[in-house]
Protein backbone atom coordinates (compact mmCIF):
# COMPACT_ATOMS: atom_id res chain seq x y z
CA UNK A 1 0.00 0.00 0.00
CA UNK A 2 1.74 3.59 -1.01
CA UNK A 3 2.29 6.06 1.92
CA UNK A 4 0.48 8.79 -0.43
CA UNK A 5 2.10 11.58 2.30
CA UNK A 6 0.64 14.80 2.08
CA UNK A 7 2.60 17.77 0.51
CA UNK A 8 2.98 19.66 4.07
CA UNK A 9 5.21 16.16 4.90
CA UNK A 10 7.53 16.63 2.33
CA UNK A 11 8.06 20.27 2.58
CA UNK A 12 9.17 19.07 6.48
CA UNK A 13 11.30 16.48 5.11
CA UNK A 14 12.90 19.11 2.92
CA UNK A 15 13.48 20.76 5.83
CA UNK A 16 14.97 18.29 8.03
CA UNK A 17 17.85 17.61 5.42
CA UNK A 18 19.29 21.53 6.73
CA UNK A 19 18.51 20.97 10.54
CA UNK A 20 21.35 21.17 13.06
CA UNK A 21 20.83 20.63 15.93
CA UNK A 22 19.29 18.10 17.86
CA UNK A 23 16.48 19.63 18.99
CA UNK A 24 15.68 21.29 15.65
CA UNK A 25 15.28 17.87 13.98
CA UNK A 26 13.25 16.42 16.83
CA UNK A 27 10.86 19.19 16.64
CA UNK A 28 10.90 18.58 13.01
CA UNK A 29 10.05 14.98 13.44
CA UNK A 30 7.28 15.70 15.21
CA UNK A 31 5.65 17.33 12.78
CA UNK A 32 5.93 14.86 9.90
CA UNK A 33 4.64 12.59 12.28
CA UNK A 34 2.03 14.51 12.86
CA UNK A 35 0.83 15.27 9.39
CA UNK A 36 0.90 11.61 8.35
CA UNK A 37 -1.83 9.83 7.55
CA UNK A 38 -2.57 6.56 9.90
CA UNK A 39 -2.82 3.69 7.64
CA UNK A 40 -1.18 0.52 6.82
CA UNK A 41 0.99 2.31 4.07
CA UNK A 42 2.72 4.23 6.65
CA UNK A 43 3.34 2.06 9.51
CA UNK A 44 6.82 1.51 8.54
CA UNK A 45 7.40 5.11 8.08
CA UNK A 46 6.02 5.69 11.47
CA UNK A 47 8.24 3.44 13.32
CA UNK A 48 11.34 4.63 11.35
CA UNK A 49 10.62 8.13 12.50
CA UNK A 50 10.26 7.12 16.30
CA UNK A 51 13.50 5.68 16.36
CA UNK A 52 14.91 8.17 14.72
CA UNK A 53 13.42 10.26 17.71
CA UNK A 54 14.78 8.43 20.22
CA UNK A 55 18.18 8.28 18.61
CA UNK A 56 18.32 12.57 18.84
CA UNK A 57 17.05 12.18 22.11
CA UNK A 58 20.03 10.26 23.04
CA UNK A 59 22.26 12.73 21.22
CA UNK A 60 20.89 15.10 23.22
CA UNK A 61 21.02 13.23 26.77
CA UNK A 62 24.59 13.22 26.03
CA UNK A 63 25.59 16.83 25.25
CA UNK A 64 27.05 18.83 27.79
CA UNK A 65 23.88 20.05 30.31
CA UNK A 66 25.12 23.83 29.40
CA UNK A 67 23.55 23.58 25.84
CA UNK A 68 20.34 22.29 26.26
CA UNK A 69 18.37 25.03 27.20
CA UNK A 70 20.18 26.95 25.04
CA UNK A 71 16.89 27.60 22.46
CA UNK A 72 14.14 29.92 22.07
CA UNK A 73 11.61 28.43 19.96
CA UNK A 74 8.53 30.98 19.04
CA UNK A 75 5.17 28.50 18.43
CA UNK A 76 3.64 29.28 14.91
CA UNK A 77 0.62 31.75 14.82
CA UNK A 78 -1.00 33.06 11.91
CA UNK A 79 -0.94 31.52 8.15
CA UNK A 80 2.65 32.14 8.45
CA UNK A 81 6.07 33.11 9.99
CA UNK A 82 8.45 35.82 9.03
CA UNK A 83 11.16 36.49 10.78
CA UNK A 84 13.21 39.61 10.63
CA UNK A 85 16.84 39.19 10.96
CA UNK A 86 20.07 41.62 10.83
CA UNK A 87 22.36 43.34 12.11
CA UNK A 88 22.97 45.60 15.57
CA UNK A 89 20.66 48.66 15.32
CA UNK A 90 19.57 47.98 11.81
CA UNK A 91 15.82 49.14 12.34
CA UNK A 92 14.21 45.15 13.45
CA UNK A 93 12.45 46.20 16.30
CA UNK A 94 11.15 49.44 14.85
CA UNK A 95 9.90 47.10 11.67
CA UNK A 96 7.95 45.32 14.54
CA UNK A 97 6.44 48.32 15.90
CA UNK A 98 4.92 49.82 12.87
CA UNK A 99 3.68 46.22 11.32
CA UNK A 100 2.14 44.95 14.56
CA UNK A 101 0.53 46.35 17.95
CA UNK A 102 3.78 44.67 19.78
CA UNK A 103 5.64 47.33 21.72
CA UNK A 104 9.40 46.12 21.82
CA UNK A 105 12.08 48.21 23.13
CA UNK A 106 13.62 50.30 20.55
CA UNK A 107 17.04 52.13 21.34
CA UNK A 108 19.53 54.31 19.30
CA UNK A 109 22.22 51.68 20.39
CA UNK A 110 23.14 47.81 19.73
CA UNK A 111 22.18 45.09 21.10
CA UNK A 112 19.10 46.34 22.81
CA UNK A 113 16.84 43.05 21.44
CA UNK A 114 17.83 39.88 23.65
CA UNK A 115 15.11 37.35 22.55
CA UNK A 116 12.65 36.96 20.08
CA UNK A 117 9.40 39.41 19.85
CA UNK A 118 6.25 38.50 18.57
CA UNK A 119 3.45 40.65 16.99
CA UNK A 120 0.84 39.58 14.44
CA UNK A 121 0.72 41.87 10.97
CA UNK A 122 -3.51 42.32 10.01
CA UNK A 123 -4.04 41.72 6.68
CA UNK A 124 -7.36 41.73 4.94
CA UNK A 125 -8.38 38.40 6.26
CA UNK A 126 -5.73 36.86 7.71
CA UNK A 127 -2.85 37.43 10.62
CA UNK A 128 0.35 36.86 10.20
CA UNK A 129 3.09 36.30 12.51
CA UNK A 130 6.08 38.38 12.62
CA UNK A 131 8.91 37.63 15.13
CA UNK A 132 11.40 39.77 15.58
CA UNK A 133 14.76 38.73 16.85
CA UNK A 134 18.51 39.61 18.76
CA UNK A 135 21.26 40.84 15.81
CA UNK A 136 23.30 38.58 13.92
CA UNK A 137 26.62 39.82 13.98
CA UNK A 138 30.26 38.65 13.75
CA UNK A 139 31.04 35.67 16.20
CA UNK A 140 27.48 36.01 17.63
CA UNK A 141 25.51 32.87 15.95
CA UNK A 142 23.59 31.17 18.28
CA UNK A 143 22.20 28.04 16.76
CA UNK A 144 18.61 28.69 17.94
CA UNK A 145 18.41 31.88 15.97
CA UNK A 146 19.73 30.11 12.99
CA UNK A 147 17.08 27.22 13.74
CA UNK A 148 14.24 30.45 13.82
CA UNK A 149 15.53 31.35 10.33
CA UNK A 150 15.91 27.79 9.15
CA UNK A 151 11.92 27.17 10.31
CA UNK A 152 10.47 30.38 9.19
CA UNK A 153 8.17 30.75 6.16
CA UNK A 154 9.70 33.85 5.12
CA UNK A 155 13.00 35.73 5.76
CA UNK A 156 13.08 39.63 6.08
CA UNK A 157 16.94 40.98 6.35
CA UNK A 158 17.02 44.25 7.25
CA UNK A 159 19.92 46.98 6.10
CA UNK A 160 21.14 49.82 8.03
CA UNK A 161 20.91 52.66 4.95
CA UNK A 162 23.22 54.31 6.75
CA UNK A 163 26.31 52.10 6.47
CA UNK A 164 27.77 51.06 3.44
CA UNK A 165 24.76 48.80 1.98
CA UNK A 166 26.73 46.60 -0.35
CA UNK A 167 29.30 45.40 3.13
CA UNK A 168 26.07 45.35 4.95
CA UNK A 169 24.47 42.76 2.54
CA UNK A 170 27.73 40.80 1.89
CA UNK A 171 28.10 40.11 5.58
CA UNK A 172 24.54 39.23 6.52
CA UNK A 173 24.20 36.61 3.46
CA UNK A 174 28.07 34.93 4.34
CA UNK A 175 26.00 34.57 8.20
CA UNK A 176 23.25 33.03 7.00
CA UNK A 177 24.89 30.27 4.60
CA UNK A 178 26.86 29.70 8.15
CA UNK A 179 23.39 28.99 9.06
CA UNK A 180 22.79 26.61 6.03
CA UNK A 181 20.47 29.02 4.71
CA UNK A 182 20.53 30.85 1.19
CA UNK A 183 18.16 34.02 0.80
CA UNK A 184 16.58 34.81 -2.04
CA UNK A 185 13.17 35.56 -4.16
CA UNK A 186 10.97 32.42 -4.80
CA UNK A 187 11.25 32.44 -8.69
CA UNK A 188 15.55 32.70 -8.66
CA UNK A 189 17.54 29.49 -9.54
CA UNK A 190 17.20 26.40 -6.86
CA UNK A 191 20.25 26.42 -4.56
CA UNK A 192 21.08 22.87 -3.07
CA UNK A 193 24.03 22.97 -1.07
CA UNK A 194 21.83 25.44 1.15
CA UNK A 195 18.24 25.73 2.18
CA UNK A 196 16.51 27.98 0.45
CA UNK A 197 15.00 30.67 2.00
CA UNK A 198 12.19 33.05 0.94
CA UNK A 199 12.64 36.63 1.51
CA UNK A 200 13.51 40.07 0.50
CA UNK A 201 15.99 43.06 1.95
CA UNK A 202 14.25 45.84 3.76
CA UNK A 203 16.93 48.69 3.90
CA UNK A 204 16.09 51.60 7.07
CA UNK A 205 16.94 54.62 6.05
CA UNK A 206 17.79 54.55 2.41
CA UNK A 207 17.93 58.63 2.08
CA UNK A 208 21.13 59.05 1.88
CA UNK A 209 22.27 56.01 -0.08
CA UNK A 210 22.09 55.13 -3.24
CA UNK A 211 20.10 51.72 -4.05
CA UNK A 212 20.68 51.39 -7.59
CA UNK A 213 24.45 49.46 -7.64
CA UNK A 214 22.67 47.31 -4.90
CA UNK A 215 20.13 45.85 -7.38
CA UNK A 216 21.98 45.80 -10.18
CA UNK A 217 24.20 42.98 -8.47
CA UNK A 218 21.84 41.50 -6.07
CA UNK A 219 18.37 42.50 -7.80
CA UNK A 220 18.12 39.41 -9.88
CA UNK A 221 18.35 36.95 -7.02
CA UNK A 222 16.36 39.26 -4.51
CA UNK A 223 14.08 42.40 -4.30
CA UNK A 224 15.73 45.15 -2.44
CA UNK A 225 12.76 47.24 -0.29
CA UNK A 226 13.52 50.85 0.55
CA UNK A 227 11.64 51.29 4.48
CA UNK A 228 11.07 54.43 5.94
CA UNK A 229 8.81 55.65 8.81
CA UNK A 230 6.29 57.44 6.41
CA UNK A 231 6.09 54.61 4.24
CA UNK A 232 2.61 53.05 3.60
CA UNK A 233 2.81 50.28 5.91
CA UNK A 234 -0.14 48.42 4.01
CA UNK A 235 1.88 48.00 0.65
CA UNK A 236 4.76 46.16 2.62
CA UNK A 237 2.32 44.08 4.81
CA UNK A 238 1.08 43.34 0.96
CA UNK A 239 4.51 42.09 -0.39
CA UNK A 240 4.74 40.22 3.26
CA UNK A 241 1.53 38.34 2.04
CA UNK A 242 2.41 37.88 -1.32
CA UNK A 243 6.04 36.68 -0.92
CA UNK A 244 4.59 34.52 1.45
CA UNK A 245 3.43 31.85 -1.53
CA UNK A 246 0.11 30.98 -0.47
CA UNK A 247 -3.37 31.02 -1.87
CA UNK A 248 -6.58 31.57 0.40
CA UNK A 249 -9.80 29.23 -0.49
CA UNK A 250 -12.66 28.98 0.89
CA UNK A 251 -15.03 26.54 2.56
CA UNK A 252 -18.84 25.97 2.02
CA UNK A 253 -19.91 23.29 4.05
CA UNK A 254 -23.12 21.41 1.66
CA UNK A 255 -26.21 23.50 1.75
CA UNK A 256 -24.60 26.29 3.46
CA UNK A 257 -23.43 29.81 2.74
CA UNK A 258 -19.71 30.41 1.94
CA UNK A 259 -17.23 31.26 5.44
CA UNK A 260 -15.36 34.04 4.03
CA UNK A 261 -13.90 35.18 7.27
CA UNK A 262 -12.54 32.40 7.44
CA UNK A 263 -10.00 31.63 4.44
CA UNK A 264 -8.11 28.55 4.54
CA UNK A 265 -5.02 29.15 3.72
CA UNK A 266 -2.18 26.85 1.65
CA UNK A 267 0.90 26.93 -0.28
CA UNK A 268 0.90 27.51 -3.81
CA UNK A 269 0.33 24.63 -6.23
CA UNK A 270 -2.11 22.78 -3.14
CA UNK A 271 -4.46 20.45 -4.06
CA UNK A 272 -7.99 19.68 -3.22
CA UNK A 273 -6.73 16.27 -0.85
CA UNK A 274 -4.08 19.28 0.84
CA UNK A 275 -6.60 21.49 1.68
CA UNK A 276 -8.40 18.51 3.02
CA UNK A 277 -5.63 17.81 5.19
CA UNK A 278 -5.28 21.53 6.37
CA UNK A 279 -8.64 21.69 7.59
CA UNK A 280 -8.41 18.02 9.60
CA UNK A 281 -6.27 14.93 9.20
CA UNK A 282 -9.37 12.51 9.62
CA UNK A 283 -11.64 14.70 7.18
CA UNK A 284 -8.96 14.01 4.41
CA UNK A 285 -9.49 10.55 5.07
CA UNK A 286 -12.90 10.28 4.69
CA UNK A 287 -13.04 12.38 2.00
CA UNK A 288 -15.95 11.34 -1.03
CA UNK A 289 -16.31 13.97 -3.29
CA UNK A 290 -15.32 17.82 -3.94
CA UNK A 291 -17.40 20.74 -5.85
CA UNK A 292 -15.46 23.36 -6.66
CA UNK A 293 -16.87 27.33 -7.68
CA UNK A 294 -13.68 29.36 -9.32
CA UNK A 295 -14.74 33.05 -10.29
CA UNK A 296 -17.42 32.82 -13.22
CA UNK A 297 -17.43 29.11 -13.55
CA UNK A 298 -20.54 27.11 -12.56
CA UNK A 299 -19.41 24.40 -9.57
CA UNK A 300 -18.13 21.81 -10.74
CA UNK A 301 -17.00 17.74 -9.18
CA UNK A 302 -13.24 17.79 -9.10
CA UNK A 303 -10.78 14.84 -8.03
CA UNK A 304 -8.77 14.79 -5.05
CA UNK A 305 -5.53 15.88 -7.13
CA UNK A 306 -6.86 19.22 -8.51
CA UNK A 307 -5.03 22.18 -8.35
CA UNK A 308 -6.64 25.13 -6.44
CA UNK A 309 -6.03 28.71 -6.79
CA UNK A 310 -6.60 31.93 -4.79
CA UNK A 311 -10.30 32.60 -4.11
CA UNK A 312 -11.48 29.21 -5.19
CA UNK A 313 -14.62 27.47 -2.92
CA UNK A 314 -14.68 23.67 -2.48
CA UNK A 315 -17.35 21.84 -0.64
CA UNK A 316 -16.32 18.91 0.52
CA UNK A 317 -18.84 15.76 0.61
CA UNK A 318 -17.52 13.02 3.12
CA UNK A 319 -18.26 9.29 3.79
N1 LIG B 1 14.76 57.68 10.93
C1 LIG B 1 14.71 56.37 11.07
N2 LIG B 1 15.20 55.83 12.20
C2 LIG B 1 15.15 54.49 12.31
C3 LIG B 1 14.65 53.67 11.29
N3 LIG B 1 14.76 52.38 11.68
C4 LIG B 1 15.33 52.42 12.89
N4 LIG B 1 15.56 53.67 13.29
C5 LIG B 1 16.21 54.10 14.56
O1 LIG B 1 17.38 53.30 14.72
C6 LIG B 1 17.59 52.94 16.08
C7 LIG B 1 17.65 51.44 16.20
O2 LIG B 1 16.39 50.88 15.91
P1 LIG B 1 15.93 49.47 16.47
O3 LIG B 1 14.59 49.21 15.86
O4 LIG B 1 16.03 49.38 17.93
O5 LIG B 1 17.03 48.54 15.79
P2 LIG B 1 17.26 46.97 15.98
O6 LIG B 1 17.69 46.43 14.68
O7 LIG B 1 16.05 46.36 16.59
O8 LIG B 1 18.48 46.96 16.99
P3 LIG B 1 19.03 45.72 17.90
O9 LIG B 1 17.86 45.16 18.66
O10 LIG B 1 20.03 46.31 18.78
O11 LIG B 1 19.59 44.75 16.95
C8 LIG B 1 16.44 53.58 16.85
O12 LIG B 1 16.90 54.80 17.37
C9 LIG B 1 15.38 53.79 15.80
O13 LIG B 1 14.51 54.86 16.13
C10 LIG B 1 14.15 54.28 10.09
O14 LIG B 1 13.70 53.65 9.14
N5 LIG B 1 14.22 55.63 10.05
MG1 LIG C 1 15.88 45.29 18.29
Amino acid sequence: MPANLPRIYHKKESQLRFAQSPEEKISIVKEMLAVMPKHKGTDHLRAELNTKIAKLKKEIRKKPKIYRHDIYTVAKDGIGQVVLMGSPNSGKSTILSKLTNAKPIIAPYPYTTKRPDVGMIEYENVKIQLVDTPPLYENFHPPWLFSLGRSSDLLICVIDGLKNVKDELEQLLERLEEGNMFLQSRDFYKDEEFMRKFGFILVTRPEGNSLSELRKQYGERLDIIEFSLNMDFNLLKKKIFETLGVIRIYTKPPGKEVEYSEPVVLDKGSTVLDAAYEIHKDFAERMKYTRLWRGEIHSRQVGSDQVLEEGDIVEFHSR
